[in-house]
């Protein structure tokens, strides 16, 4: 996982996974989600298809950026995977960047 601030939005970049929370290859992906949480608690963004039912695939997807305007704050990102029965994954890891749209006070 890798978030790149680009403009007013955050670029995730993650490779899909290719195997089931016991190591044997997956064969039921069906979507990753992306999640964000700016302080207020967690937010999911995004959901993106999966690239087969086999995963491997590299993800690169952006989001808005769910800092206020006035506001400074870490941001943590993560992805997590969901199967075709609906079974999620364990996060994954957990990114965090500085998201500053609070302008200092003017000279005195
Ligand atoms: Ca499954």
């Amino acid at each position: 996982m890798n978030a790149v601030v680009v403009g007013a939005e955050i670029e995730v970049t993650y490779i899909e996974p290719t195997q089931n929370a016991d190591s044997s290859p997956i064969q039921d992906l069906d979507h990753t989600s992306i999640y964000a949480d700016g302080g207020s608690g967690a937010n999911k963004m995004l959901d993106v298809p999966a690239s087969s039912p086999n995963g491997g695939g590299a993800v690169i997807q952006r989001i808005s950026v769910p800092v206020s305007d006035g506001q400074e704050a870490d941001v943590s990102i993560w992805a997590t995977a969901f199967d075709g029965s609906g079974n999620e994954s364990a996060q994954g890891t957990i990114v965090t960047i500085r998201i500053d749209k609070l302008a200092p006070a003017p000279p005195v």
